[in-house]
């Protein structure tokens, strides 16, 4: 902006007293938001710059820790065990919109029934028939790489009755529900639900009148072998040039999005894949089912392997790679692309 130094002086003056009335110029602010501005032929032009880093977690490090968390503190009771995973580049979250941790709960542990406004849904790691969680009355078992959905403001509480510990991964919108400050919690006020209905899957396609017909998303599971079944089936088909056979989880109440706000995807790598390099205006978290390979986030190379979990900011320049000449690569990925849709924001470059 090009003023002239008598006006210059005027200007401050102005600024100041207008300060004083809490109020100030747009000619004068500067930008607090992570953002890459160019200076083109035309003009300025901004685009956001990836809030935090591409990040790796490696299982191998990240299991002792949970398992001296499970003699640390012996019961959760009302909290939750679990391992927020914590981009190096952000004061909290995973990315910018979301939060995953690592949860274990011991053998005959109870992590007790809550709500909150926060979405989430839970991918078994370690589990069997005898894990569950129950999701407004309804037990939801948790079989390995099954996908458990408790959507936001649904009472949630999770039961171990096995021998061995219990182990998953918890997705959450927690950094979208902080920064538009609309949190909620409430607990149960004991440690379990009364179940109230079957563990049948199709119990979720059934609404109670008394529900409006856009309610959230309902209890709901995704059994690993249906999964696995289906991207077998097509493994054989064509391939999306950036992260091989991709599935939506698709909510079967709304045939949208897993959540409201995040979705969740699962990635089959044929051998020797290597993706081409994309970015979204969306971020991830992605987690590793069986494989091996490398993601290059901007300009990093990440190695990662079996269970290991990986941060992939907004933004970023991304670019999958399956290591093994021989074994196809399973990843199981959340996005925050719903919340990005739902408002016209999202946007995808492949070069
Ligand atoms: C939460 O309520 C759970 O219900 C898991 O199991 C992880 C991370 C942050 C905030 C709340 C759960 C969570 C969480």
């Amino acid at each position: 902006m090009a003023t002239d130094a008598g006006n210059d002086a005027r200007l401050k003056a102005l600024e100041e007293r207008m300060a004083a009335y809490n109020l100030h110029g747009q000619w004068a602010t500067t930008s607090q938001r992570p953002q890459r501005v160019h200076k083109t032929n035309k003009g300025v032009s901004i685009e956001p710059a990836p809030a935090g880093v591409g990040h790796v977690w490696e299982w191998g490090k990240m299991l002792p820790f949970l398992e001296e968390s499970l003699v640390a503190l012996t019961e959760s009771f009302t909290a939750r065990r679990t391992l927020i995973l914590t981009n190096p580049g952000l004061p909290r979250g995973t990315t910018q919109t979301l939060l995953a941790s690592i949860q274990i709960i011991g053998p005959g542990e109870i992590a007790w029934a809550h709500r909150h406004t926060i979405s989430a849904f839970r991918f078994t790691i370690q589990g069997g028939p005898d894990v569950s969680t129950v999701v407004d009355g309804v037990p939801l078992v948790m079989e390995p790489y099954d996908l458990v959905l408790t959507p936001g403001w649904s009472w949630h509480d999770h039961h171990n009755r096995s021998e061995k510990p219990a182990i998953w991964l918890d997705g959450l919108d927690v950094p979208l529900m902080i920064g538009l400050n609309q949190i909620f919690y409430e607990e149960y006020g004991e440690a379990a639900q009364d179940v109230r209905g079957e563990a049948d899957t199709s119990a979720s396609m059934l609404r109670p009148v008394w529900l409006p017909a856009d309610a959230a998303p309902r209890a709901h599971r995704y059994p690993w072998v249906d999964t696995l079944a289906r991207l077998k089936a097509l493994a054989a088909g064509p391939v999306d040039p950036r992260e091989g056979i991709v599935l939506d989880y698709v909510n079967p109440v709304t045939g949208g999005s897993t959540l409201r706000t995040l979705n969740c995807r699962v990635h089959w790598l044929p051998p020797g894949f290597e993706g081409k390099r994309h970015r979204r205006t969306s971020s991830s978290m992605v987690f590793v089912i069986d494989g091996e390979g490398v993601v290059t986030v901007e300009d990093k190379d990440l190695s990662w392997g079996k269970h290991d979990s990986i941060a992939v900011p907004n933004w970023s320049w991304t670019r999958w790679v399956n290591r093994s000449r021989s074994e196809p690569a399973l990843l199981f990925s959340m996005t925050d692309m719903p919340m990005l849709r739902a408002f016209g924001l999202h946007r995808e470059e492949i070069v």
